[in-house]
């Protein structure tokens, strides 16, 4: 599936806007066939949204189960002739589509995308009517997992991931036009030597007999670099400029379907950033150079709008990232909007990508954020099913984000058990379908603290170490010596594996003008404390090649007693106001950036 585009060929139209939304508390809708006329009984609810934060309603904001979307729209009159497709970025968790009467997809899983021809089903110039059931529940066979509890007050949602079940339309949906000859797949594969550049580019086209696939790629100038003829081939680039981390660099490639007289059929336009991935011994390279992430694990979060994209938000985020002297993120703990991969190719951050595989882990919920009594992996509750959904998210996330310089390392799950015989049989497999999607790109997963060196099982199929270590908030709390013993202890015994080491979370719960003589947990004298005891941690261990800081900003979470308004580890608040970490932060990480550290 490509992303719609605008091109001389294609075009699209945007249905963002003001929806109308209404909850389904008894799943009545689709047997009574709600979609078959306007609705009845709805509000309006903005698109992209989360729908939780914006009716002022707790039984609206800890709903979960059928949620209804329903808007008209016209096809343009100018796409008489053209195949039409209806887009959704997303629809969280899972989404049924109708068209007027008619059902045209079903989708599982929050973060990607979905679409349909719709093309028979709709006349340029006229109205549809697009209505799409979304449902936010989670269960042992979702991705990610939850469960639903019988409650004396009636049933309840019980998940085990730190961050609030925000839910609805998160991204835009769109109108598409494509000519029915069309280019459908496309996969871009970058090389670098000696100052030359290579693309491998494989296309796919569909109903495209009569057409050859021509490519084009110009530079940032449009000047032409390399053509080529053929549904897939090699370009070369002498001379080329890479793409890397801090110095983005996009060379644009056009790919046409062209006929005998020399029509062109279809054009789509892919930006390329030319730069290689390599784990070489402890060593992380990009373009054959050591690199060191530096940077936060971050949510899309936000009041109001929760996990919505937003454009102003994506610029003042990447704003504050370039302040504090951040040279990486990771996408925690779900695919992130298309438009921040976008932004981060052409800003020069690095991605490491996960997929949605979040609170694999009924052990470390029944331990911190409630919700006991359950087997992690088991028929009963994650099971083969579930992993034929987290190896289909695995392949959708690759298939969306492929193409993007940015992204350097696939995270498949984050902090899932993996100290059992259950979890190294569950994730073996899964390891190999991310490897079969994307031979390029390293890849890895999240280890959580209560699988240590030496009792992890999973961490054995990966080819980057990536750890979350809790020393000095959820162990050895407020005894930052102690921490540091331990801490420099595990670490050394991870060193042993000879892999890449990044510490993709660190951090201490802090509230804002909270002050402490005294290094008192919750204090930001504390969190700048905690954080360097980490930095000399991993100062000490030349394995360690990067520090992701948990988090970037203050998060929403479900309540409880772990959680006052949320997750208060961030460097900066929730509406992104610095904590004085931040400031220690930027010291260090501008140093390093000018080479006066490591
Ligand atoms: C973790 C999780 C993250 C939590 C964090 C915390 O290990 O990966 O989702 O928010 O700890 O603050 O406890």
């Amino acid at each position: 599936m490509l992303r719609p585009q605008d091109s001389s060929t294609r075009e699209k139209k945007r249905l963002d806007g003001l929806w109308s939304f209404r909850l389904d508390r008894d799943s009545a809708g689709r047997d009574a066939g709600w979609f078959r006329g306007p609705l009845t009984g709805a509000r309006e609810m903005a698109v992209p949204a989360s729908f939780n934060d914006l009716a002022a309603d707790a039984s609206v904001r800890d709903y979960f189960g059928d949620i209804w979307y329903q808007r008209t729209a016209r096809v343009p009159k100018g796409w008489a002739g053209e195949r039409v497709v209806l887009h959704f970025e997303s629809a969280t968790h899972r989404a049924t589509v109708w068209v007027n009467d008619t059902e045209v997809m079903s989708h599982e899983g929050g973060y990607t995308p979905f679409e349909a021809d719709i093309t028979e089903l709709v006349t340029p110039g006229e109205e549809l009517r697009i209505t799409a059931l979304v449902n936010n529940t989670l269960s042992f066979q979702s991705i990610p997992p939850g469960v639903i509890e019988q409650t004396p007050t009636g049933p309840a949602q019980i998940y085990w991931h730190d961050f609030f079940n925000f839910a609805g339309l998160h991204r835009s949906v769109w109108l598409v036009a494509t000519p029915q000859a069309r280019i459908e797949d496309l996969t871009v594969v970058t090389g670098l030597a000696a100052g030359d550049g290579t693309v491998d580019y494989t296309s796919a086209a569909t109903d495209a007999d009569g057409f050859d696939t021509h490519v084009v790629l110009r530079d940032a100038d449009g000047a032409v670099v390399a053509e080529a003829t053929g549904a897939s081939g090699r370009l070369d680039v002498p001379g080329v400029r890479a793409w890397a981390p801090g110095a983005a660099y996009l060379y644009d490639l056009e790919v046409r379907l062209v006929d005998d007289s020399g029509v062109v059929g279809d054009s789509y336009h892919q930006p390329v950033g030319v730069r290689t991935v390599e784990v070489r011994g402890t060593q992380f390279l990009i373009n054959g150079e050591p690199f060191y992430f530096q940077g936060f694990g971050m949510h899309e979060d936000h009041a109001v709008i929760g996990k919505a994209h937003s454009d102003a938000h994506l610029v003042h985020d990447f704003e504050l990232l370039k302040w504090i002297g951040a040279n990486s993120f990771r996408t925690s703990h779900y695919p992130y909007s298309e438009e921040v991969l976008d932004y981060a190719d052409r800003h020069g951050i690095v991605i490491i990508d996960e997929v949605a595989a979040v609170g694999l882990n009924m052990g470390l919920g029944g331990g911190i954020f409630g919700g006991q009594g359950y087997q992690t992996f088991s028929p009963g509750t994650v099971n083969d099913a579930t992993r034929q959904v987290h190896a289909q998210a695995i392949r959708e996330l690759v298939a969306r984000d492929k193409n993007h310089p940015s992204v350097v390392l696939w995270s498949i799950a984050n902090e899932p058990e993996s100290d059992t015989a259950g979890a190294e049989d569950y994730f073996r497999p899964l390891f190999d379908v991310a490897r079969a999607a994307d031979p390029t790109r390293p890849v890895g997963f999240v280890n959580v603290m209560l699988a240590p060196h030496g009792k992890c099982r999973v961490s054995q199929f990966a080819d980057v170490l990536m750890l979350n270590r809790y020393y000095g908030w959820y162990v050895n709390t407020g005894d930052l010596a102690g921490a540091e013993q331990e801490w420099t202890r595990e670490i050394s015994a991870w060193a042993g594996d000879g892999k890449p080491i990044i510490i993709t979370e660190y951090g201490a719960d802090t509230m804002p003008g909270l002050h402490s003589l005294t290094p008192q947990p919750w204090s930001e004298e504390y969190q700048v404390d905690y954080l360097d005891m980490n930095h000399r941690v991993f100062d000490a261990c030349d394995a360690v090649v990067g520090e992701q800081v948990w988090n970037f900003a203050d998060f929403a979470t479900k309540s409880g007693i772990m959680r006052v308004d949320g997750n208060k580890k961030g460097v900066f608040t929730r509406d992104r106001r610095p904590k004085s970490a931040a400031f220690a932060l930027r010291r260090r990480w501008r140093a390093k950036e000018s080479g006066s550290l490591n």
